[in-house]
């Protein structure tokens, strides 16, 4: 019999790959990712699933989605009946994915999709978490919004001063994740700041955190979801959680170890 430790969490059947697409309000730029996504699915994304949760959008992103997943059996779509954020769909999205590699993307297209494979293969090639880098030192400059990116860039540099690690970019949702490691992170933000809660319990849980350096692109369809002050509001408690976080770690590591009896 397997015992907790021993079981293999892996399952024998299903996709090799789930990707979770969070929705809110994004159907103008459906059809664009629709297109991208089945061009992938001719190619490097064979077999993979994509998950969309909608998150009580008020337009008609639930029923397009619907609509495009009658023909297209790689879509599965789930729904919030109100709008709960973007944590809160990740978990959703999480928890109800069987694959051995999660992913998260935008739905927005600002970073491509076509680049998902290779974040992939950085989880296959032994990365815990594999992120696209918008704001490392090899990236080709940000597009868009003066203010959102401002905003991203300096609470991402900000993380990256008090965990003191070299890692650039806390932000981005475009992701692979390792499935075992991604369970055993447990985050309690809903909204924006859920991102960087992930990124930051995992570097501090001591996972192979591997950086790409990605553009990130303008924002062709719909508006931006985030509210900067309440994106502001969060991530300020965040980096207080992170900072006691980080002082923990620390203090566990200093203390004497205790001599057996
Ligand atoms: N499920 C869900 N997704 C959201 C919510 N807010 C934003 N998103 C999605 O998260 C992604 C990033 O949001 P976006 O508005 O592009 O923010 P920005 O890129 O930071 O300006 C997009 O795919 C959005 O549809 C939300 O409340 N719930
Ligand atoms: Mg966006």
């Amino acid at each position: 019999m397997p015992t907790s430790k021993t079981r293999n969490i892996r399952p024998t059947s299903g996709p090799p790959v789930t990707v979770v697409v969070p929705c809110y309000n994004e159907e103008a730029g459906l059809p664009m990712l629709l297109e991208r996504l089945g061009h992938l699915q001719d190619g490097p994304m064979r077999g993979w699933e994509v998950l969309f949760v909608d998150d009580g959008s008020s337009d008609r992103t639930f029923a397009a989605l619907l609509s495009a997943s009658r023909s297209r059996p790689w879509m599965t779509v789930l729904r919030h009946a109100t709008n709960m954020g973007l944590g809160s769909s990740l978990r959703t999205g999480f928890a109800n994915s069987s694959a051995p590699i999660i992913c998260s993307i935008d739905s927005d297209c600002t970073l491509a999709p076509e680049r998902l494979p290779d974040l992939v293969g950085l989880v296959e090639a032994g990365a815990d978490i594999a992120t696209a880098s918008a704001w490392h030192p090899e990236s080709i400059k940000a597009e868009g919004n003066f203010i959102r990116i401002s905003l991203s860039r300096a609470v991402s540099g900000l993380y990256k001063l008090l965990i003191g690690q070299d890692i650039h970019t806390f932000t981005c949702l475009f992701r692979a994740y390792r499935r075992e490691r991604l369970a055993r992170i447990r985050f309690w933000s809903h909204g924006f700041a859920s991102v960087a809660e992930i990124m930051l319990r995992g570097v501090l849980a001591g996972y192979r955190i591997v950086e790409l350096p990605m553009q990130l692109g303008k924002r062709r369809y719909g508006d931006s979801k985030l509210k900067v002050g309440d994106a502001i509001a969060a991530h300020l408690g965040l980096l207080t959680l992170t900072a006691s976080l980080v002082v923990m770690h620390r203090g566990r590591r200093w203390l004497p170890r205790r001599e057996a009896a």
